[in-house]
């Protein structure tokens, strides 16, 4: 189960890995039906947030889960995803990259609709985020259907955590907050193609993007951050040190478009969860 040598290495130069099998096959298919559930309300959504693709937001009742493009804090509603997001051996394997001990504090489904699912932006997680020491946050996306080129797979420019923050600019929707146009080596973007129950582990500092799903396919998957135990949640100007525009702007996604940026708020600091390792191979 240890990592190896080189995975270790690749963390640290790359600024990312991939797990294979994190999730068993029984594990995989029940988060997707967590997933239908909380879309049809047979599961209830009593923390969980609903988004929809931009032009769909009132799709009919059967067939509301192909036009939902986002689920958010909903290991309290569904516990086949609290389970995943408790895996035993992904956080055996944050002990061996991070250190021992770390809180969960994001919760997402990322479910790009087949034809409609949209882009998400060139960005780096830690602009969202406005905690002192982003090598102390490690996000964790989990495939739940094949992820591909084709259908909106990941795609990274390895290396790019180590060249700290760059800036970003927010669009009217809340989501779409991207890396200023000139400061990405798209030429360098590695695709990483992944099966169902593979996860992705990486740096919040890390360029990423996912292409819009034009494809026929599904592109379910579920993505955890965590920040260790000593991470320190900041104030805007402490993020601005992070993020900012050549003139000394703050230039970080915490800050919704048209706010200023000494506005109060602050993304999901209230809500951490403990973790409580479970078994996730089957
Ligand atoms: O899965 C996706 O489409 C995007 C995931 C991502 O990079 C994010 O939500 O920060």
């Amino acid at each position: 189960m240890d990592l190896t040598e080189a995975e270790l290495v690749q963390y640290r130069q790359d600024g990312y890995i991939v797990v294979r099998d994190l999730l068993g096959p029984q594990n995989v298919e029940a988060c997707k039906q967590a997933l239908s559930d909380l879309a049809t309300g047979k599961i209830a959504a009593r923390e969980t947030t609903l988004m929809f693709e931009t032009g769909h937001e009132n799709p009919p009742a059967e067939s509301r889960e192909l036009f939902i493009r986002k689920y958010m804090d909903f290991t309290e509603d569904a516990p086949a995803l609290k389970a995943a997001a408790n895996s035993a051996r992904l956080h055996a394997i944050l002990d061996q990259l991070l250190g021992r001990g770390r809180l969960l504090f994001q919760e997402m489904a990322l479910v790009k609709p087949p034809r409609i699912g949209s882009e998400k932006p060139w960005h780096q997680d830690a602009a969202y985020f406005r905690l002192t020491d982003p090598a102390l946050i490690v996000g964790v996306w989990i495939a739940l259907d094949p992820a591909l080129p084709m259908n909106g797979c990941m795609e990274l420019v390895p290396g790019t955590h180590l060249e700290g923050g760059v800036p970003h600019v927010h669009e009217n929707d809340f989501n779409r907050c991207r890396i200023i146009p000139g400061k990405v080596r798209v030429s360098q973007r590695v695709p990483i193609s992944m099966q169902p129950g593979d996860a992705l582990i990486f740096h919040s500092l890390l360029h990423h993007f996912t292409a819009p799903n034009k494809s026929d396919l599904r592109r379910r998957a579920i993505q955890f951050h965590y920040h260790q135990l000593g991470a320190i949640w900041g104030d805007v100007e402490t993020h601005r040190t992070q993020f900012h525009n050549e003139d000394g702007t703050y230039a970080g996604c915490t800050v919704p478009h048209g706010e200023a940026a000494n506005t109060n708020y602050n993304y999901r600091e209230g809500l951490p969860r403990r973790i409580t390792p479970t078994d996730t191979r089957d």
